[in-house]
């Protein structure tokens, strides 16, 4: 049965991606436990693509619209995922509900769409929802153990980012021990050390972003 879900997701993903595509949008899947940080890093990374590059956000939370409303002073358009009664409890998006979200957003004139997946370690790594990449948060008052403990986000992951950085010496985080835990996992995921609090490590993710735009378009044009 599991297959078959995932199966049906794969296609409407596929459907996703290609309505993405036809706008020229680039999408990033934004995936952590609750409270890494996905809000308050997408809060910064507006800020600072303000008037460069324009941005649409779908908000994952399937309860409630806090987040969007965090999101809503920035300036860029805000879906929040229809509150469906029937999952209300989901504990991960699917490419269906962001073909629900399609219809509210401006695709038009949008370069990248962020999707702010619900707050969980497992289930959002299952589900492609039609992303180009699916960059994951790590905080680091969560432990430097997890790769070894939810190793699919880390596997299935371009990209971490490594956040609460300023944090780090007050919760035992021992980066090079994270760092050899991850390359057991997915010894090509990149890490960026991050602070959405200082800054740090900000400049470094929006090149990374800016990139890898680049790198989707020549691949899209080649293809
Ligand atoms: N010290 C510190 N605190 C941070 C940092 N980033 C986020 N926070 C705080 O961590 C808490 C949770 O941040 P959110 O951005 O709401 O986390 P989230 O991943 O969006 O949470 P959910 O949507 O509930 O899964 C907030 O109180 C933030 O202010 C950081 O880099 N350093
Ligand atoms: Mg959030």
């Amino acid at each position: 049965v599991l297959r078959d879900v995932l199966g049906s997701n794969d296609l409407i993903a596929r459907e996703n991606r290609q309505a993405f595509d036809a706008h020229g949008c680039f999408v990033v899947n934004l995936m952590s436990a609750p409270g890494s940080g996905k809000t308050t890093i997408l809060e910064r990374t507006l800020e600072a693509l303000d008037g460069r590059i324009r941005s649409g956000v779908i908000e994952g939370d399937v309860l409630g619209t806090l987040d969007a409303d965090r999101l809503a002073p920035l300036g860029a358009p805000v879906v929040q995922i229809d509150t469906d009664p029937h999952f209300g409890g989901e504990c991960h998006l699917d490419a269906r509900m962001i073909r629900n979200a399609l219809a509210a957003l401006p695709l038009d004139g949008l370069e990248i769409v962020f999707i702010e997946n619900v707050g969980n370690l497992v289930c959002p790594a299952e589900f492609k929802v039609g992303e180009d990449r699916k960059v994951m948060v790590l905080s680091v008052a969560e432990g430097d153990d997890k790769p070894l403990k939810y190793p699919l986000m880390f596997r299935v992951s371009h990209l971490l980012l490594l956040n609460k950085i300023d944090l780090a010496d007050h919760v035992d985080f021992e980066p090079a021990r994270f760092r050899a835990n991850v390359a057991r996992v997915n010894p090509g995921l990149p890490v960026i050390e991050l602070s959405a609090k200082t800054g740090q490590g900000l400049e470094a993710w929006i090149d990374w972003l800016t990139t890898s735009m680049a790198e989707s378009r020549r691949s899209s044009h080649v293809g």
